[in-house]
């Protein structure tokens, strides 16, 4: 079969490399005729890998987002080899609601929210972290690369190599790990850290994370660690290290310098009223981003006379998240009845204090807003790394702009130039807010400058790069180890 025929039947053949992640990178659209469609949903991940993708023959293994759908076959969209996974309604309410954002979510960033322990909902986690590892095992080619993607799948490494035990696997964590003394509540934490050990490579956002990692794998499994590697009784060694992620930021930088977006963030600047200063917060409504803090602290700025709301403004955009789990319902409602109480006490007509959005944008639109604000606020109480904050960079090719950024977040390890806060620290945030309202441009532009510096050097095509490269560069004690297994 030549490469194009191959292309059209995906089904017929095995991939070099495999992508397994929770979502596929397109969603099912309904159309009103009936007729079945797909959107492609472009993130970073995608943009980062469809390059190697292409170039390796690969294929992207996901569930396409909706429930109780019947068995899709894989199929081609835009030359990319989509294998769907699909999953029922319950399995959609207890492992991907359940298990993965009711129980994983919170303990994986610090209990900010209670995290909930049910059985059920672990019990579907091992059956959908199966059928993934099984479409896996079926679709990679031999000595194929398989990189399996973030916390809904940690099961999926050990499920698979149990299979295929031919594969290279790796394993990557956008999320924070938590440390022993966290992660240690789970009633199936054994499970879970075994599970990720049928990678060969972990990768975690930040050193840290791939520290608390090798530690509870020493205390709680027992196995021998040196370092960032964990040697397995079988002799197969397991690397843990940190990749931090990043953005396209060759494609921000394009996006933002383009006439429609200049001029799109204009007329968002004159649609608010052209403030000398616009604040802005852009995130998925999620209780770990800080949103209520920071839009308290910028209240009692405005109430204390600190900020006048003719001549600044905060703009927040709430992108709309996991809305059938209850602490997110009950979280917008507590954000919507400040930013209603803030704009109700010190608002004047055509001057509200807050312009809340809770809604979400085109790629676009996204960076009109970055180029139309002054000061980025980006201060979760625990994020594995944060885009938004490395997107405004990206977007500020003209050196000016100030972010302001939690010491908790991931970027903050390489954003050091921002003005970093501690969101618990409402006070301590004000003064931040008032800094970076402040500064002049000698200030701004030293610090956004640094920061570019930074963002442009490592995209996420160089994290890709970097994995993979690493990924294949543990080829002794694998291939000695494979053949040690295919023998036995
Ligand atoms: C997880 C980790 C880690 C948001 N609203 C719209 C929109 N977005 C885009 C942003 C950004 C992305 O979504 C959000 O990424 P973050 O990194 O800020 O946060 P999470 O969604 O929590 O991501 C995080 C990340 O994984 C990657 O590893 O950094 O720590 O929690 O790209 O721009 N995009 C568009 N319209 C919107 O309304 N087009």
């Amino acid at each position: 079969m030549s490469p194009a025929q191959k292309a059209d039947h995906p089904s017929d053949h095995q991939a070099d490399l495999v992508i397994v992640a929770n979502r596929l990178p397109v969603d099912r659209v309904h159309n009103a005729d009936g007729s079945v469609s797909w959107r492609t949903s472009p993130g970073g991940l995608v943009t980062a890998l469809e390059p190697v993708l292409r170039a390796n023959d690969g294929a992207w293994i996901g569930w396409p987002g909706s429930a109780d759908e019947e068995d899709v076959e894989p199929f081609v969209e835009d030359g990319l080899s989509l294998v769907p996974v699909s999953l029922s309604a319950r399995e959609v309410e207890e492992f991907y609601e359940g298990f993965s954002n009711g129980t994983l979510w919170p303990l994986y960033h610090d209990v900010i929210a209670k995290p909930e322990f049910h059985r059920e909902w672990w019990e579907s986690y091992v059956e959908v972290n199966q059928r993934f590892a099984d479409r896996a095992a079926e679709v990679a080619a031999d000595g194929a690369t398989v990189w399996v993607q973030d916390y809904q799948l940690q099961l999926v490494p050990q499920m698979l190599r149990a299979k295929r035990p031919d594969l290279r696997i790796g394993f990557y964590l956008h999320i924070p790990f938590p440390p022993a003394e966290l992660f240690s509540q789970l009633p199936w934490r054994r499970q879970l850290l075994e599970g990720l050990l049928g990678a060969d490579l972990i990768g975690f956002q930040l050193p840290g994370a791939a520290a608390n990692f090798v530690r509870l794998v020493r205390s709680r499994v027992g196995h021998k660690t040196h370092r960032d590697t964990i040697y397995l009784p079988d002799g197969r060694p397991v690397k843990a290290t940190a990749f931090p992620i990043s953005i396209d930021t060759a494609g921000f930088e394009e996006l933002a310098r383009s006439e429609g977006v200049e001029q799109r963030a204009a007329e968002i600047r004159a649609a608010l009223g052209n403030p000398r200063k616009i604040f802005l917060g852009v995130d998925r409504l999620d209780y770990t981003k800080g949103i209520y803090s920071r839009l308290r602290a910028f209240g009692e700025l405005v109430r204390d006379g600190e900020i006048d709301v003719e001549d600044a403004v905060f703009v927040q955009v709430a992108t709309p998240s996991r809305e059938r789990v209850e602490q997110y319902r009950i979280l917008r409602d507590e954000i919507e009845m400040l930013v209603g109480r803030v704009n109700g006490d010190h608002g004047r007509i055509g001057h509200p204090a807050i312009h809340y959005l809770h809604n979400s944008y085109p790629r676009e639109e996204m960076a009109a807003f970055y180029r139309a604000a002054d000061v980025m606020v980006v201060t979760p109480f625990r994020d594995g790394m944060n885009l938004v904050a490395k997107e405004y960079v990206a977007c500020r090719f003209d050196n000016d702009g100030a972010l302001v950024l939690s010491e908790f977040a991931g970027a903050a390890q390489e954003l050091r130039q921002a003005w970093l806060v501690n969101p618990y620290d409402i006070d301590g945030m004000k003064a931040s807010l008032m800094e970076a309202f402040a500064a002049d441009s000698k200030e701004t532009g030293r610090r956004m400058r640094a920061m570019r510096k930074q963002v442009v050097a490592n995209d996420v095509s160089k994290w890709a790069r970097d994995f993979l490269d690493e990924l294949s560069s543990l080829p002794e004690q694998h291939d000695k180890h494979v053949r040690r297994s295919r023998a036995g």
